[in-house]
């Protein structure tokens, strides 16, 4: 039985065609994953359906009523048992590798996407009394709501399930871990370039190495390219590098990083 994700926002249709195209369109189709979109309107009972009003204390923006949030949540996710909650806001815990591997070995995860200023504090609240909440931000901007982050959780969540990458390529070797493997070559390091054909291609030639056939010569280049991008865009990345051989360390002192010597490999 594959994992049941269910959403809950004032936009549905901005789920609509995103869980229907590629991995995750296939894997919902192939019931690996069992999608729910919900409208909150649904649970408002005024005629306006309104799921806003205004803050208390002030300030600008609206706030979103907790009582039309609750009944929406009591309904889908009934005793809440095998639930886990998940509410995108910027002032959440942070996405990342380990957290989609996690939620990837769950059975059932609802996102509570809210709008205007966010979701009455109470909600949280309330619903941490019958299950796992967790509060997630995908990151430090500043989005209109939490639809466009429960997208980017669906996706990195949903690569992650048996059966869904196919061989297109293991999620063994992702960048930032995440996949239980502390052995995995890449860990802790962002990809290098790729390169597909032509060969040549407006002047610019794919790396000769490349084309050489020498597995072990392949393997290095990609580890120094990756070495390298990451000195220069994550430099907060390499103190947590370990392991690193003789050649490492001289690639990333080149990129800047002299590391000392008891990160050499044992
Ligand atoms: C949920 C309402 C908008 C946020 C007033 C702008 C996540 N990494 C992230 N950045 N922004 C969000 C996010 C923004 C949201 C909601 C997530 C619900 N807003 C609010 C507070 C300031 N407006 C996010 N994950």
């Amino acid at each position: 039985m594959g994992l049941r994700i269910d959403v809950v926002t004032i936009f549905p249709d901005y789920f609509g065609s995103p869980l229907g195209v590629s991995l995750i369109g296939k894997a919902a189709a192939r019931d690996d994953i069992r999608f729910g979109v919900h409208d909150l309107r649904r649970w408002a009972t005024d005629v306006h359906h309104t799921v806003d009003d205004v803050p208390f204390g002030g300030g600008p923006g609206m706030v979103m009523k907790p009582d039309v949030w609750g009944d929406a949540l009591d309904e889908i996710t009934g005793d809440g048992s095998g639930a886990r909650l998940i509410v995108p806001t910027p002032s959440g815990m942070p996405f990342s590798q380990d957290m989609a591997a996690r939620y990837a070995a769950e059975r059932w995860l609802v996102f509570a996407c809210g709008r205007y200023e966010g979701i009455d504090g109470r909600v949280v609240e309330a619903m941490r009394a019958r299950m796992p909440v967790d509060e997630v931000s995908i990151g430090d901007y500043v989005l209109a709501g939490g639809e466009a982050a429960a997208l980017v959780m669906i996706e990195a969540v949903g690569r992650l399930l048996p059966g869904v990458l196919g061989n297109a390529s293991s999620a063994g070797d992702d960048s930032f871990g995440g996949d239980g493997n502390p052995e995995g070559a890449m860990r802790g390091l962002l990809e290098g370039p790729v390169y597909t054909r032509p060969r040549a291609w407006r002047d610019h030639e794919v790396p000769e190495v490349l084309l050489s056939g020498n597995h072990a010569a392949i393997a290095r280049w990609r580890r120094d390219m990756a070495l390298r991008r990451t000195a220069a865009h994550r430099p907060d990345l390499i103190p947590a590098l370990r392991d690193l051989d003789r050649r490492d360390r001289q690639v990333l002192a080149e990129a800047g990083f002299p590391v000392n010597g008891e990160d050499m490999a044992h």
